[in-house]
């Protein structure tokens, strides 16, 4: 659909009041929430991601990109939210200590609280210790981990140990999540759930509150 390629090319050019612009008008036009995140959003930032790889762009530019993302994130969310199903619960979210990246946190974020959850958001570069608090002073009882670097998937496994350490290891399930991370990493680690994406995060974090 043309209007989703444009908002890809947008994107990649960091044009964040374009990105705006045509996701409005992609909305007008009937496009679903969901399509307009992945096949406009979400696709042009996979290409900023094969450029950055390849040194074709540098950190600059990913960040306008960054910064247009979140602007064209911003006017779906009550449209994603208007799309999920009502639950209750809270969950801690954060990306792991080392690590800075924080637009699929910020999406995964968005599709929680479009479930109705509560979401206590721990920012960035989260150590361990933050997410234990979480847990025992705001009652959260899912925490989910986004880690974006393979240097620093292993502070995922840090937070585990840190809740088994804090005894409270059986009054919360751990949900990952983010590129380098894996079903198996997850298991390696002794975590609950891992899913690819934010949709599926949301609709696991329901499931596990259901079965609490
Ligand atoms: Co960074 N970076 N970056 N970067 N960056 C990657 C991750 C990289 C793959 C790029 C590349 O080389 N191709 C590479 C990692 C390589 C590796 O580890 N093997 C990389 C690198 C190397 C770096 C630096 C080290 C670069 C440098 O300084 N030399 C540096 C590290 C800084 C640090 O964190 N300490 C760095 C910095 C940056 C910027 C600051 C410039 C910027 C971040 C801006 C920001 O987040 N505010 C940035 C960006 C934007 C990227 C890329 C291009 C895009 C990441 C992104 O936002 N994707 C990325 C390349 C890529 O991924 N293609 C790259 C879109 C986002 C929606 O996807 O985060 O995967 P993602 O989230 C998905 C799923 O993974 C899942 O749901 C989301 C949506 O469906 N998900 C979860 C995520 N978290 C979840 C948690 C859950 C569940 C699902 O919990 C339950």
């Amino acid at each position: 659909m043309e209007i989703l390629e444009n908002i890809s090319v947008a994107l990649q050019n960091g044009k964040a009041k374009e990105v705006k612009k045509l996701v409005q008008e992609a909305i007008d036009a009937g496009v679903s929430a969901q399509q307009i995140l992945n096949e406009g959003l979400l696709s042009g930032m996979n290409i900023v991601g094969i450029r950055f790889k390849n040194n074709e762009i540098f950190v600059p530019e990913v960040l306008v990109s960054a910064r247009a993302m979140s602007r064209g994130a911003e006017l779906l969310k009550p449209l994603l939210a208007a799309e999920g199903v009502s639950a209750s619960g809270k969950v801690a979210i954060g990306t792991v200590q080392g690590d800075l990246h924080d637009i699929g946190k910020n999406l995964v974020k968005m599709m929680l609280e479009g479930k109705g959850l509560e979401v206590i958001d721990l920012g960035t570069d989260v150590p361990a210790a933050s997410f234990v608090a979480a847990v025992k002073e705001q009652g959260c009882q899912i925490i989910c981990c986004s880690a974006l670097l393979t240097t620093t998937m292993g502070a995922i496994g840090d937070v585990v140990k840190a809740c088994e350490e804090a005894g409270i290891r059986d009054s919360v399930k751990i949900m990952v999540g983010g590129a380098p991370v894996t079903d198996a990493f997850c298991q390696q680690i002794g975590a609950d759930a891992y899913t690819a994406d934010a949709t599926s995060a949301a609709e696991k974090a329901v499931e596990l509150l259901a079965m609490a």
